[in-house]
């Protein structure tokens, strides 16, 4: 029997690095399996998150535009023009470019562990605005931070909406934000967006929606692994599970195998049983006052505050 399915090496070269092959074996192998969400955005799985965000019950990304929109002049404000406007999880750069003609940054630098996908982005918003100099960085932000000195290093902005922050555990995103704090330098700041602790219904919905593309996006994950690993994971014996831990403050995503399953990858192998999880995300929910204890802990003052009348959420700007 042939397949016109062909797994395709990974985008930007065919085998992963050594550091990253390591850390998804070892989660993998790990008592109870996991496999970090950063390795969601293939290209296929940036295209996914890309139609998670139009979905109706994923409110994140329109609650912030939202904010960004009705406070844009004041976001300014806080923030300055000029600015050095470094783009943490870019994807398809659509939230600063919306914010260009208000910050007017001297220069954007788009990062993304996907790195055709932001290139292409980039490529097509140097044509929207020829005056800004941009560069995109293709890399992991989220265990060391290294920017080349072809980023400026005066009056940085870094720029980390979403709620991407989320999918750190609080030591960890306490780590994250102290190094972007020391990366700021004496006159930077950050622009963050952070989710709101809110209704479980509304969460479980937003990670789990109805059209199913929040599953295809979770077992996706399972096809860019292949192509890194060499594993041979058949997507079709996994299923999506999502659902808001209220005592944990997260929304946890997970692949449960229907059946049991054997997945084999060079070097190693794993038997899942049937029901088994493979946890491949947590989305922490804040409320207010811990999202500024967070930023503050790590060095940061939260110097402004913007949320949104219905929709918990907050946008922050912070001085380094
Ligand atoms: C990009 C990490 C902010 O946690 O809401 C969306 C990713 N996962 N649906 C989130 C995601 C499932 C998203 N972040």
């Amino acid at each position: 029997l042939t397949s016109c399915t062909t797994e395709k090496p990974a985008a930007g070269g065919a085998h992963a690095g050594a550091h990253l092959t390591a850390e998804l074996c070892a989660g993998l192998e790990a008592r109870h399996a996991a496999i970090s969400p950063k390795f969601l955005y293939d290209a296929l799985g940036s295209k996914l998150f890309e139609a998670i965000c139009e979905l109706p019950e994923y409110y994140p990304t329109r609650t912030e535009a939202g904010i960004f929109e009705r406070h844009g002049h004041e976001i300014a404000r806080a923030c300055g023009t000029g600015a050095t406007l470094i783009d943490l999880g870019a994807g398809n750069c659509a939230k600063a470019a919306a914010l260009f003609p208000l910050l007017r940054p001297a220069q954007y630098v788009a990062v993304d562990i996907s790195t055709g996908f932001v290139g292409e982005a980039l490529a097509r918003l140097r044509l929207r605005f020829p005056r800004i100099d941009m560069q995109a960085l293709g890399l992991d932000f989220s265990s060391a931070l290294e920017l080349p000195d072809s980023v400026h290093a005066e009056r940085r902005l870094f720029f980390y909406p979403g709620s991407s922050i989320g999918n750190f555990t609080p030591p960890e995103a306490r780590a994250f934000l102290t190094r972007l704090r020391k990366g700021c330098g004496p006159d930077g700041a950050l622009l963050i967006g952070i989710d709101l602790a809110k209704d479980k219904a509304i969460l479980d919905a937003a990670y789990d929606d109805a059209l199913g593309v929040t599953a295809a996006f979770n077992l996706n994950v399972l096809r860019h692994v292949n192509r890194l690993l060499g594993s041979d994971f058949d997507v079709r014996h996994w299923r999506h599970v999502a659902f808001y831990d209220e005592a944990a403050s997260r929304v946890e995503m997970h692949l449960e195998a229907n059946s049991a399953q054997t997945v084999r990858w060079p070097g190693g192998g794993r038997d899942f049983a049937a029901g088994e999880r493979i946890h491949t995300e947590n989305s922490y929910k804040y409320r207010q006052a811990d999202a500024i204890g967070l930023l503050e802990q790590s060095g940061f003052e939260a110097t402004r505050v913007w949320t949104d009348p219905r929709c918990p959420f907050a946008v922050i700007h912070a001085q380094a």
